[in-house]
């Protein structure tokens, strides 16, 4: 037993321990809440299969290389060219593996950046909210009653107040947004994210809807997404935005249209 032997037992020990949290899954992403967070994970697990197939078939012939050929006493090294012909087929296989994974994920991920595209529909029948990001925490506004959002003067910006983003009160049209610091939305039903930042790059991530933008100072960014799954789950900031980044969290709760209704009504009593 030489070297080799025991190299080629360590390559393929190593890759083992890598790919078990791959093929047990024992420590995964949270079930998707939407279609287009199935068709995600869908693109994903084919992505997977086919690296993790390539992944186990070339450390098993690494250590399979190692083992067989590796430091024995007396054998001299062999200076080697190249070979043409191998390098052709395995530049053009992983070339048609990339492409054709591309295409496969394409419409999955058209979907979520040509939002503006695909708005074409007349009669838009979502929810708006206009999330702000701000250090260290999420602000969502409500167009409340009148469907409409209210100006935003940054000089009436008042975080003590309940005011952090400076929707002016005064105007008919803020007078009725409802600002608050977790998102509530009714099951089923799109909801259009209108992405701020107050202050520096955040990122907007609910890791069950998986999607995420980042939320840029100056600039609106869009997200949307139909959640089928009544629940709780965390909004987080994954971008790193600061020392509190860590801490910048708050949470979606999906649920039924009686219930979001009620608590519309019950946080426009407050104002
Ligand atoms: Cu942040």
């Amino acid at each position: 037993m030489g070297t080799g032997f025991w190299a080629g037992i360590v390559i393929w020990l190593i890759s083992l321990a890598m790919a078990i949290p791959f093929i047990t899954q024992w420590w995964w992403m949270p079930d998707p809440i939407t279609a287009l967070g199935r068709e995600i994970d869908r693109a994903f697990m084919w992505t997977l299969i086919g690296t993790g197939v390539i992944f186990i078939l070339a450390q098993a012939t690494l250590g399979y290389a190692a083992w067989k050929f590796g430091r024995r006493s007396g054998a001299r090294a062999r200076d080697m060219h190249g070979n043409n012909k191998l390098e052709l087929i395995w530049t053009s296989a992983a070339l048609v593996i990339f492409v054709a994974l591309t295409l496969a994920g394409f419409s999955v991920w058209a979907e979520v950046r040509f939002i503006e595209q695909r708005a074409a529909d007349p009669t838009p029948d979502r929810l708006v909210v206009e999330v702000t990001g701000q250090q260290f925490v999420w602000n969502m506004r409500y167009a409340g009653e009148d469907n409409k959002f209210g100006p935003v003067d940054f000089l009436q910006a008042d975080d003590a107040g309940g005011n952090p983003v400076g929707v002016d009160r005064g105007h008919p049209d803020g007078a009725d947004d409802i600002m608050v610091p977790e998102m509530r939305v009714p099951v089923n039903k799109e909801v259009e994210l209108i992405l701020k930042s107050k202050d520096v790059l955040h990122n907007f991530f609910v890791p069950e809807l998986r999607i995420k933008l980042d939320t840029v100072p100056g600039l609106v960014g869009k997200l949307r997404f139909t959640p089928d799954t009544v629940g709780k789950y965390e909004i987080v900031c994954s971008e790193l935005c600061g020392l509190g980044h860590y801490k910048m969290r708050s949470f979606l709760h999906v649920v039924s249209a009686e219930d979001y209704d009620a608590w519309l009504q019950e946080q426009a009593e407050f104002l």
